[in-house]
């Protein structure tokens, strides 16, 4: 298949059936605003179902990832402890259905931009977050069967203490998906009162693994506003696709360097810049405004795929819709309702993974239609908890339910015995 064949598959994570507010992740405002919330882990993953549906009915190719076996019994036997034994942070931590956010997964570089001509994927650490540091063995297991034809390569972690979470601190640029692109590596330093996950040393070794032409690729500091503010991955205040970056004037250290050598790079690139007197900084973060896939439809059109909070925020909706009415880039706004997820501080583009391949070379357990969507989505009908409180994350009969609830999806799927040893 040549290069100009390659198409953009969105694989996007399932949200588990123990979604819930446990107040996890440091940094992350929405999590923390919701910690103590009663989740509703079956509306979560049927909102997750219907914007994959929305995306196949745009035209848009869509993969899934499924969701881990939780609670984490492996890891908890790693810490010498037992689900019935652990202390609640340490329950809290093993149950989290944090998976979901597949832009965490793993970091992709297509085969037109690596020098072996594979896709290569480096699934991430996410060693800053206790909850997500152990998700990395199962997500490697899954990667390792969707994408284990020949034209992949799919690496392991970086290792610790070189904090790294995946294509959320990543972006592509290229004229069209299956030429050779930019690739943008963001990372943090410091973030004022949170942590910066994203270690620069991480992207360097990816960039160095992947073969990527280090005269294409660019090494980029986001900045310690944004993190302070709540913006824990560069995809909550950035979005690239083909020729189009948007972007928050205060999403980077030093901007106009970075716009420069991307210009130098792409000539043809757009970048887009929200001003911070249109759009603070909270607005941004608080809507998802930039958590949005960008994505090219089948028409050549660029089109934005929303939150429902961010045509709920007046400042954020006004720039939207002065932005199509003035012919900018993005001539399509389309608005997903992903609530539950949002309430965790999981936006559209958090729950996707992009890969760009040609989808006759994944294993099809993970290519979705629209029947293969009713299919999971009658499996989460059936056995999704309609409603979990943090009172209830110790009771042992919630517990088989979730476990009995993920079983059932692996069947579904075909996948039981491949991913869950
Ligand atoms: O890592 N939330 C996730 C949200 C990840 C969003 N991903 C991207 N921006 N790409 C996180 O902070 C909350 C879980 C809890 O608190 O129970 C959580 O992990």
């Amino acid at each position: 298949m040549s290069g100009a064949e390659l198409v953009e598959i969105n694989f996007d994570g399932i949200v588990g059936p123990s979604h819930n507010y446990a107040g996890l992740s440091h940094g992350n405002l929405a999590a923390t605003r919701n910690q103590g919330a009663v989740s509703q882990p079956r509306a979560a993953a049927l909102q997750g179902i219907g914007k994959m549906r929305a995306n196949l009915r745009l035209g848009l190719a869509q993969g899934i990832l499924l969701p881990h076996p939780r609670p984490d019994h492996r890891w908890l036997e790693s810490l010498a402890t037992s689900y019935a034994d652990a202390e609640p942070h340490l329950k809290a931590q093993a149950l989290s259905a944090s998976a979901m956010w597949a832009a965490n997964a793993a970091t992709v570089s297509p085969a037109p931009d690596c020098a072996d001509s594979r896709c290569h994927l480096t699934v991430a650490n996410l060693v800053t977050m206790p909850h997500r540091s152990h998700e990395w063995p199962h997500t490697l297991a899954q990667l390792r069967l969707a994408f284990a034809a020949p034209v992949f390569a799919v690496h392991g972690p970086v290792p610790a203490p070189f904090g790294d979470e995946g294509a959320a601190n990543h972006m592509r640029l290229a004229p069209e998906h299956g030429a050779p692109g930019v690739e943008v590596f963001v990372y943090g330093v410091s973030g004022g009162p949170f942590p910066a996950r994203q270690h620069p040393e991480a992207g360097k070794a990816i960039a160095r693994r992947h073969g990527l032409d280090p005269d294409r690729t660019l090494f980029v500091q986001q900045s310690e506003e944004a993190i302070a503010a709540g913006a824990f991955h560069n995809d909550v205040v950035a979005v690239a696709n083909g020729r189009v970056l948007l972007a928050h004037e205060q999403a980077f250290a030093d901007k106009d360097r970075f716009y420069a050598r991307l210009r130098a790079l792409m000539p043809e690139v757009e970048i887009v810049e929200v001003p911070a007197a249109q759009v603070s900084l909270a607005d941004a973060i608080r809507s998802y405004l930039f958590n949005a896939q960008l994505v090219t439809l089948p028409s050549g059109e660029t089109a934005l795929i929303l939150p429902g909070e961010a045509r709920e925020n007046a400042a954020v909706w006004a720039w939207l819709e002065a932005h199509v009415a003035g012919n900018g880039p993005i001539r399509r706004l389309e608005v997903v309702d992903v609530r539950q997820s949002m309430a965790n501080g999981g936006g559209p583009a958090c729950l996707r993974l992009r890969v760009v391949c040609d989808p006759a070379t994944v294993d099809s357990r993970f290519l979705a239609d629209e029947a293969m969507l009713d299919r999971i989505a009658a499996v989460i009908e059936a056995h999704w908890p309609e409603a979990i409180g943090q009172d209830e994350i110790g009771d042992p009969a919630l517990i088989a339910r979730i476990e009995a609830a993920h079983r059932a999806l692996l069947e579904a799927t075909g996948t039981v015995g491949l991913i869950d040893s």
